[in-house]
């Protein structure tokens, strides 16, 4: 669920949300297959998005985040372009993302750990960056790197990950439309704990792929070390896709908890690629995703 937003429409929440009601209202007569997708999308609150986060930088706590991301400075922000690219260099984010249609993205959001949100994100797909940095054709995949400032985040003073956080894409689910860089959401630039000033967002796979506060984005030639696989192969894949029918080897992954109280709240089952099968099943089509999770 994607619509048009410009740089100068991007609205204060409160005005988001009523624009909102405007919307759930003029829809009132739809069928009620359509209504109950609709409910599926309702986004979490602002509240709910910002205050149960997983960004390790700073802190293993869902509320961490939040009481620790203050710290971290976000102007400027450059982000290093390397590896397998027709302009390499070291660019200041806002000259890299200029002219980018930003867009609102209304995403699910399933986390490796059995719970999911929806987010509304604002952001742009990938593909128009790699476009504009211009790809190789000797490229196969994309490599994306979180600052690492340890005087700025906890997290990376202590052990446990070989900061700093790591994750890539084959170069295909990269550039497909649904992979965004987001820079905000709700209408409001990123909140730290969400991973300012600019983050991945990839809805069919689990969080841990939407790495955050990205430095630095290389094309390689050979498939990239990513934070998650290196800590725990047998228990995170490089492809992560969302998969009810693949457990973890410690818990099952057939439901998730939407996280938030209200109509919708409780388990719900979880959808294979997300709910996301029908626009990306066949980036994997061939492959054994029991063997490739
Ligand atoms: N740099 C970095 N990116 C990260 C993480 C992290 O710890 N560090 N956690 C990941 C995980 S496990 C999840 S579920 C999502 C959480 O995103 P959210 O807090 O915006 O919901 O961020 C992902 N990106
Ligand atoms: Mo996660």
């Amino acid at each position: 669920m994607s619509r048009k937003l410009s740089w100068s429409d991007v609205t204060p929440r409160g005005l988001w949300l009523s624009r909102r009601k405007l919307i759930a209202g003029a829809g009132a007569g739809l069928a009620l297959p359509r209504l109950a997708r609709a409910a599926d999308l309702q986004p979490n609150s602002f509240e709910e998005i910002t205050n149960y986060n997983n960004f390790y930088e700073f802190g293993w706590g869902k509320e961490d985040p939040a009481s620790n991301a203050g710290a971290m400075t976000i102007d400027p922000w450059s982000v290093e372009i390397a590896g397998l690219v027709e302009r390499p260099g070291q660019y200041d984010l806002a000259d890299l993302i200029r002219g980018q249609p930003l867009d609102e993205h209304i995403y699910r959001f399933r986390c490796v750990e059995a719970w999911s949100m929806v987010i509304p994100w604002q952001g742009f797909a990938l593909s128009g960056l790699l476009s504009r940095i211009g790809v190789q054709p000797s490229a196969k995949y994309v490599a994306f790197q979180t600052l690492y400032r340890p005087e700025e985040m906890p997290g990376q003073r202590q052990g446990g990950i070989d900061w700093p956080y790591v994750e890539g894409l084959r170069l295909d689910e990269a550039m497909h439309p649904l992979t965004l860089l987001a820079t905000g959401l709700y209408g409001e630039p990123m909140p730290k704990q969400n991973g300012a000033p600019v983050r991945l967002v990839v809805p069919w796979k689990y969080g841990f792929k939407s790495i955050k506060s990205i430095v630095k984005i290389s094309l390689t030639a050979e498939q990239p070390r990513t934070t998650w696989q290196e800590l725990q192969p047998s228990e995170y894949g490089f492809y992560a896709n969302v998969n009810p029918e693949v457990d973890h080897p410690r818990w099952s992954q057939a439901s998730e908890r939407r996280i938030g109280g209200g109509l919708f709240a409780g388990r719900e089952p979880t959808l294979p690629f997300n709910g996301y099968a029908d626009q990306v099943a066949s980036l994997y089509s061939g492959m054994d995703l029991r063997v490739n999770y």
